[in-house]
């Protein structure tokens, strides 16, 4: 999943060019208890293209720890009448601003282009992934179910309904920067929670516009706040904040540790979506063709910068030579550049720390773990590439399963490929790393598929179609290092922002005692 920003200087996150040209950018705010309001800090930081770092999309908040007390304040100010507001009404306003989010859809999607650097179509992707995530979880509202079930006495009810949980830390990525806060802040609002978001530093822009289309969708002041800055500032504030009952985190396994331990410090609960080193399975029945369609996409899409990307092809030996020189061929031909010109199919990475950690990799690939680089390989830094931060899609072959980069998450367009024996040492391949988000298998055998579905040890799982393109209303999240056992998306997320509550209802009007009297009552 995406990596954590080291602490960077304030208006550098992305090494600006100073010889570039430069606008001057629009001045953003923190959304706190219903206002938009500078930070009590006064200080800002840049947020820049990083296709082009010349181009400066804004200036937002720095913020500080008074900031997230402030935002948390609003949050418990405005949470008993949210909670209080019956949950088919919240929706309402929910459904209102799925309607705002589809009229600004161009809008947003330009932004985000421009913030992230992922390419137009796969920026429209990720605005309609939170559309479609607002539209089917406000549909929750006149749902949320609970259950009833028959008690053990006589005159006697029992059923189980959802509460909120209260105050949530919202703690979101720069690789799916609309989608992923809305897999947040949607269930969280329908449940009834008050809710503080934290967007990733790179990419604030498109958290600003999800917020203040909440605004206009005249969700109450409080009930979202938005504060911006750095992870090791306002990221941790949010973490260890006593009020804040619950903190939602996608980001690296490194800071999702950090930011479990800081929740079990204070019982909070807490829910992590972290890093991935995905397989698909090429078997020797495989279509060929459609599987190197399916690997280029879930290798190279959003630049390798998924947490579900294909960044392990385990190919069966029968067809290996014939795969890795389609795939060679086909990763050479795609076009890198700027995301916002349509003809580009890979945009760049995000920032300057992740075009030396993807190098790195590289080097590691070729020296220390000694596999064959096939394609790519390089910074691309000549004529339109000059300005940002731009890498050639990189195809390792001949790798064995315990090398580095068959194990370690690269997240960037860099993708190994591994000989296999079999179907079973395909299986043991791929289950052998720490993670467990997502797999696939290309196999025309029904058995193979359903032996893989049953053996792959991942929260999702693929036949024929590559390890990514979740929809919304399927649970989301992984196994092993991946997550902490809680699932976004889908209804289960629902068990991430309510908690349940029994509720006995004894009309017998007299003392019945529950393990104790009930033989007397079967009678
Ligand atoms: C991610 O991989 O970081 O499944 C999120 C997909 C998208 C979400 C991916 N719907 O590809």
């Amino acid at each position: 999943m995406a990596q954590a920003k080291k602490a960077v200087s304030k208006t550098s996150k992305k090494q600006v060019s100073r010889s570039a040209p430069r606008a001057i950018p629009k001045t953003f705010q923190n959304y706190i208890g219903g206002k938009w309001i500078p930070s009590e800090s006064g200080e800002m930081f840049e947020n820049i293209n990083p296709a082009n770092t010349g181009d400066v999309i804004g200036r937002f908040p720095l913020s500080t720890s008074e900031d997230i007390n402030a935002a948390v304040n609003a949050a418990q100010e405005a949470f008993d009448r949210w909670r209080k507001t019956p949950a088919p009404k919240r929706a309402e306003l929910l459904f209102r601003l799925g309607e705002i989010l589809i009229r600004n859809k161009d809008q947003y999607t330009a932004d985000m282009t421009r913030e992230m650097g992922k390419v137009l179509k796969e920026a429209g992707g990720d605005v309609q992934e939170a559309i479609d995530c607002t539209y089917y979880t406000a549909g929750e509202g006149r749902r949320l179910h609970g259950y009833t079930a028959p008690a053990e006495m006589r005159d006697k009810f029992a059923m189980c309904v959802r509460q909120p949980v209260g105050l949530c830390g919202l703690i979101t990525p720069w690789n799916f920067p609309m989608a992923i806060p809305s897999w947040k802040l949607i269930p969280a609002l329908v449940c009834g929670n008050t809710v503080v978001i934290k967007p990733a530093e790179d990419t604030p822009l498109s958290s600003y516009n999800l917020v203040k289309a909440c605004e206009e969708a005249g969700i109450p002041p409080g009930v979202v706040n938005l504060v911006t800055g750095f992870g090791e500032t306002v990221g941790a504030a949010l973490t260890n904040h006593p009020a804040l009952r619950l903190i939602s985190f996608t980001g690296s396994t490194d800071t999702g540790r950090i930011v479990a331990s800081a929740c079990a410090e204070r019982n909070a609960i807490c829910s992590l979506e972290m890093g991935g080193k995905n397989a698909i399975i090429i078997m020797d029945d495989a279509d060929i063709d459609l599987a190197i369609e399916g690997a280029i996409w879930g290798a190279f899409g959003t630049s390798g910068q998924r947490c579900t990307a294909s960044s392990r092809l385990v190919v069966h030996k029968k067809v290996y030579r014939q795969f890795v020189s389609k795939m060679v061929e086909h990763t050479k031909a795609l076009r890198v550049g700027n995301g916002a010109d349509p003809r580009v199919d890979v945009g760049p990475v995000i920032n300057a720390d992740a075009v030396d950690k993807v190098i790195g990799y590289i080097d590691i690939g070729r020296n220390e773990d000694g596999a064959t680089l096939s394609c790519g390989g390089k910074r691309l830094t000549r004529g339109d590439y000059a300005n940002g931060f731009f890498i050639e899609p990189t195809v390792f072959s001949d790798a064995t399963p315990d090398m580095r980069i068959s194990q370690e998450e690269i997240f960037g367009p860099v993708t190994t490929i591994i000989p296999a024996n079999s179907i079973e040492d395909a299986i043991q391949i791929a289950n052998g790393v720490r993670y467990g988000l997502s797999a696939a298998i290309y196999t025309q055998n029904v058995n193979r598929a359903f032996q893989a579905m049953n053996e792959l040890y991942t929260g999702i799982f693929y036949v024929n179609a590559s390890t990514i393109g979740a929809e919304v209303h399927l649970p989301f999240g992984g196994t092993k290092a991946t997550g902490n056992g809680h699932r976004e998306a889908g209804t289960q997320v629902l068990d991430i922002f309510s908690e349940w509550k029994s509720v006995y209802v004894d009309f017998s009007g007299k003392l019945q005692r529950a393990q104790i009297d009930q033989l007397e009552s079967a009678q």
